[in-house]
């Protein structure tokens, strides 16, 4: 008040008096329930990681704040998933980058094939000035994005031939991800992309709808696609991470704390998720083979050969992302790789 002489402290205004959702106090950790989906199955380096995940925020939140999680894209696809947090209708998930293009151009960087040479670079990137710039663009999108995880580096199956070189690829009917630059990509390649929801590639192989897919390593194994997919080629034509994404409703009445607690566990899951996957993609080679698949490596002679190929296409995204952000990417590459 302005009176003079009168110290009494008047109680702070509620600026937030209009909302019904009040934001938690500062410190406040409250009875929380969490749905958390994901595209792949609970037995996928994903769906062990987001396990994780529940435990740490049960951990920390002396069991107050509940992850209920479903696996298998039983709460939908990506974009789906995606969308409901945008709603307020489910609170995380986790799908690739790539499917989000749509919404966030700059994450289509990150789908330019032979960029990362291991795990490694891609960690630098992602957890550095770069990957942060990307995740800054979410929340106009009602989304936050906490971490990346690791989808990791992708090959190719199919139920034609072995693909060992660039013109392999020739009428071979690709199922993609529903983003644009793995579209232009496999089409300049010569091969004929097919678009797709991840939740009907399993159907469409079988039905032969398409002959062939590319995921890395422990999706093609938990997803069984060997079973209807003879061939693998190790083509490591590209690394795909994952987004640990948080409705921006349901942050927005987080108190501090929880933040907090959410943040660090995403963190600390990620960091197992990446960890649990490099392991599981080590092996997996020598499983796909023992269950009858032919698999081939692909030589770094032709790996440059589709590289040159798919040339036209990278400038084309790139100036379309922007041209500063993608060279601040590939000198964060540099700087990993000359360490
Ligand atoms: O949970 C994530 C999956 O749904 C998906 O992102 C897997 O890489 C993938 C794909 O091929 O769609």
């Amino acid at each position: 008040g302005g009176g003079g002489g009168n110290e009494q402290t008047e109680p702070a205004k509620d600026n937030n008096s209009a909302s019904t959702e009040q934001p938690a106090a500062g410190n406040d950790v409250q009875e929380r329930t969490i749905k958390a989906g994901i595209g792949l199955n609970e037995d996928h380096p994903q769906g062990i990681a987001l396990k994780k995940f529940a435990e740490l925020v049960s951990e920390k939140s002396g069991g107050k704040m509940k992850v209920q999680t479903f696996f298998a894209a039983t709460l939908g696809d990506d974009q789906k998933m995606t969308e409901a947090l945008q709603g307020g209708l489910q609170e995380v998930t986790i799908p690739s980058t790539s499917p989000l293009v749509g919404m966030v151009k700059e994450f289509g960087m990150f789908d330019f094939p032979f960029i990362f040479n291991n795990g490694e670079e891609a960690d630098a990137v992602l957890d550095g000035p770069v990957g942060q710039k990307v995740l800054d663009k979410l929340p106009e999108h009602g989304l936050v994005g906490l971490a990346y995880w690791e989808n990791g580096f992708r090959n190719l199956t199919n139920s034609k031939h072995p693909v060992e070189t660039a013109k392999d690829f020739q009428g071979l009917k690709i199922r993609t991800m529903q983003n644009a630059v793995h579209l232009e990509v496999f089409q300049k390649l010569g091969a004929n992309p097919t678009p797709m929801a991840f939740s009907e590639v399993f159907t469409a192989l079988e039905s032969k709808t398409v002959d062939g897919q590319e995921n890395p390593l422990a999706t093609i194994e938990s997803n069984k696609f060997n079973e209807v997919q003879p061939y693998l080629s190790m083509t490591n034509h590209v690394y795909t991470p994952f987004v640990f994404l948080v409705s921006k409703k349901f942050w927005d009445q987080l108190s501090d704390t929880e933040k907090q607690i959410m943040k660090d566990s995403a963190v600390e899951a990620g960091k197992y998720n990446r960890e649990v996957n490099r392991e599981v993609n080590e092996k997996t080679k020598e499983s796909l083979k023992a269950a009858g698949m032919q698999v081939n490596e692909v030589s770094d002679e032709a790996k440059a050969e589709m590289n040159e190929m798919i040339k036209p296409v990278i400038e084309k995204f790139s100036k379309d992302i922007g041209e500063d952000l993608v060279k601040e990417m590939y000198a964060e590459v540099e700087k990993v790789r000359n360490k």
